[in-house]
């Protein structure tokens, strides 16, 4: 009988993906342009005992072997290879078949791919399988797209990034802590019961649990402390960066485009005023009494509970914190920042707290948790409705007369400061 779904593109992802799929117990038909890769695949699949995977070596018979409504997989190289498969395949489709792009494919592209299969009755979707050949063959992670197919573009930064929040709650919990690596591994594993069952977090558990076997100790402690780069992030700040350590300029452009967001920071700062958080934190400003004497005597509180709670909310389980950002964009499309979303906008306010006393510890024991420490300062920057950019416009204009706006008259402004100034001396 004809099987359950077929895959088209057999290099490394679809040769792996499909094995995948038959060792699963469902049939699968595959095809590949150059057919000795068909021939490789069905010879693979034999080997591992007798998998259900027929291989076709023409589009046609491939189509016709899947059973309706067709769903077939397909992982060519991107771009031009993606529009020549579609339509290959799509001369042998009919009304209702879905043809699913599983490469790293560029949203915009699959947009414009999904209108055009619209207009012949057929489906289209993009799903990203990451994990690579691994991932493939052993539990890909797939990242249904539709309403918001950006998802598999920032997958890898979101993985980067709650590696390196990971790592600087790491840092904390060590070197203020003082915890051992079996306290860690405790800990982690505990932050893993919870409902947010993170591979990133499982993983830091395990490798807090493993022994070295060349010498003394846990492994974790010999391991150099040197991270690998493979250009996913660094692409994504190279203007800024170009790979080296800026914070700095980076967070001084950060301000500069953040200032640049009037009307965002506008909303952002109504969003946070009407939960009570005001533009200034008051609970400190006005308590200055408590304020000094919390810094000067007792130092900032380390209470591990609440580090643990607040670490716990920002490890990032990245399923489930897709899957929350994408009923975000759905709750408001043309949502401008997820921080002003209702359901995030509630988690930071409850977790700022935390997240202020985690910060103002580490900078006073001397640990840096660039990650955690710029991004509240963009939280900080993004909830204001005033920023002090008013201040640079004005001297921008008084060395360089590059005009202001004003916050009460539409238009362009320039005033002669250096004049005022010294008429106002004599
Ligand atoms: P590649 O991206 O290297 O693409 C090779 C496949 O594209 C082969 O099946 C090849 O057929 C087919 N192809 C090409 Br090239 N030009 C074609 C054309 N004009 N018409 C029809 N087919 C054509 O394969 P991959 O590394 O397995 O990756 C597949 C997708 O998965 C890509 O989008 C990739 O970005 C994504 N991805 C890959 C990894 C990874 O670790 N490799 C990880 C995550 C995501 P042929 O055999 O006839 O040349």
């Amino acid at each position: 009988g004809p099987t359950r779904i077929g895959l088209a593109g057999l290099a490394v992802m679809g040769q792996n993906l499909a094995l995948n799929i038959a060792e699963k117990g469902f049939t699968i038909s595959v095809y590949n342009r150059t057919t000795s890769k068909v021939d490789e695949t069905v010879e693979s699949a034999k080997k591992e005992g007798n998998l259900p995977l027929y291989g076709f070596h023409d589009p046609k018979s491939f189509v016709q072997s899947i059973q309706k409504p067709r769903v077939i997989i397909m992982l060519v190289k991107v771009g031009p290879p993606v529009d020549q498969t579609i339509k290959t395949l799509s001369n042998y489709l009919e009304k209702g078949d879905c043809i699913i792009d599983g490469g790293n494919e560029w949203y915009k592209n699959t947009e414009r791919r999904e209108k055009a299969m619209a207009k012949l009755g057929l489906l289209y979707h993009g799903m990203g399988v990451s994990g690579g050949e691994e991932g493939a063959r052993n539990g890909p992670s797939m990242m249904p797209g539709g309403s918001f197919q950006a998802f598999k573009y920032i997958e890898d930064i979101l993985l980067k990034v709650a590696a390196q929040l990971i790592a600087e709650a790491y840092d904390v919990l060590k070197s203020t802590g003082k915890l051992s690596n079996e306290e860690l591994h405790h800990v982690f594993s505990e932050w893993n019961k919870g409902e947010l069952l993170s591979f990133l977090v499982e993983i830091t558990a395990d490798i807090f649990g493993i022994k070295d076997d060349k010498g003394e100790g846990y492994l974790v402690d010999k391991v150099l402390d040197k991270t690998g780069m493979k250009g996913t992030g660094k692409r994504t700040v190279q203007q800024a960066a170009e790979s080296v350590a800026a914070p700095t300029i980076a967070s001084s452009l950060d301000s500069r485009f953040l200032s640049g967001l009037k009307e965002e920071r506008v909303e952002a700062a109504k969003v946070f005023k009407s939960s009570g958080v005001g533009d200034i934190l008051t609970e400190q400003e006005v308590d200055k009494k408590k304020l000094i004497e919390d810094s000067a005597e007792k130092g900032w509180d380390l209470k591990l509970g609440e580090l643990a709670r607040f670490w716990k909310g920002g490890c990032i389980n990245l399923a489930i914190l897709l899957d929350r950002i994408k009923k975000a964009y759905d709750r408001n499309p043309e949502l401008a920042n997820l921080l002003v979303d209702t359901e995030f906008s509630k988690e930071i306010i409850e977790r700022q707290h935390g997240w202020r006393r985690v910060v103002c510890l580490a900078i006073k024991s001397g640990i840096s948790v660039l990650g955690m420490s710029s991004s509240l300062a963009y939280f900080d920057t993004y909830r204001r409705d005033r920023l002090p950019a008013n201040l640079v416009q004005a001297q921008r204009d008084y060395f360089g007369a590059h005009t202001y706006e004003r916050t009460d008259i539409p238009g362009s402004f320039h005033t002669e400061w250096f004049k005022i100034a010294k008429q106002s001396k004599i």
